[in-house]
């Protein structure tokens, strides 16, 4: 009986014991803590130790810093010629440019293969849907591509694939590029989708002006 009663005394005290033991511990490692990240010399009198020359990490950068231009690619509804919209803008000079090219056009232009290749974006790649990040696509399930042929930005291409099925949903291009010169630069599509949108300025062909 007594072994009984004074078992939960002994554990108590024991649990006590611990705990002020733990409390201790705490207590001294938070303020060890502290003197680091507040560069707070700890015990060396003057100068910061190697471990608190580091300054505490910047929080991670949001992932879209970029300045963010939007094109869709769609039928025009009076007479049926596929249409970048808009396929005139600005973007300004030096920054970051995140484009998000958003394509309905379900049918196929094949390209020559060069047109297939991404170039002239950051790394030299686009993503598709979000979840692939690619150099090149198949020449043959290119509808359109974002070009330029002459000027500052001559050599930039970014084909941009079919779109998943009639009425169904778009593939959607991302892809950024830095325009460190300034002025008004035209672009075009490169894949054959029609001699009357590519060669009629706002539906395959329009400018880019660099402010
Ligand atoms: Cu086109």
């Amino acid at each position: 009986m007594t072994n009984v009663r004074n078992r939960p005394a002994r554990s108590n005290a024991s649990w006590i014991a611990s705990s002020l033991v733990l409390v201790v511990i705490t207590v001294a490692v938070a303020w060890f803590a502290f003197g680091i990240v507040t560069s707070t010399p700890i015990g060396t009198g003057s100068g910061t130790s190697p471990g608190a020359s580091t300054s505490p990490a910047a929080p991670a950068a949001p992932v879209h810093q970029a300045y963010q231009i939007y094109l869709t690619i769609n039928a025009n509804p009076a007479n049926g010629w596929p249409q970048y919209t808009p396929a005139n803008f600005s973007v300004p000079s030096g920054t970051l440019v995140e484009f998000v090219i958003t394509n309905y056009d379900n049918g196929s232009s094949p390209v020559a293969a060069q047109y297939a290749q991404v170039n002239g974006t950051v790394g030299n790649t686009m993503t598709l849907n979000g979840t692939q990040t690619v150099h090149s696509v198949n020449p043959n399930v290119v509808a359109h591509t974002f070009t330029f042929m002459s000027g500052a930005y001559a050599g930039f291409n970014v084909p941009i694939p079919v779109a998943a099925g009639a009425g169904g949903s778009p593939t959607v291009v991302t892809f950024q590029a830095y325009f460190n010169q300034t002025g008004t630069f035209t672009w075009n599509c490169m894949a054959p989708c029609g001699s009357g949108p590519m060669s009629t300025p706002g539906f395959m062909t329009g400018t880019l002006t660099v402010l």
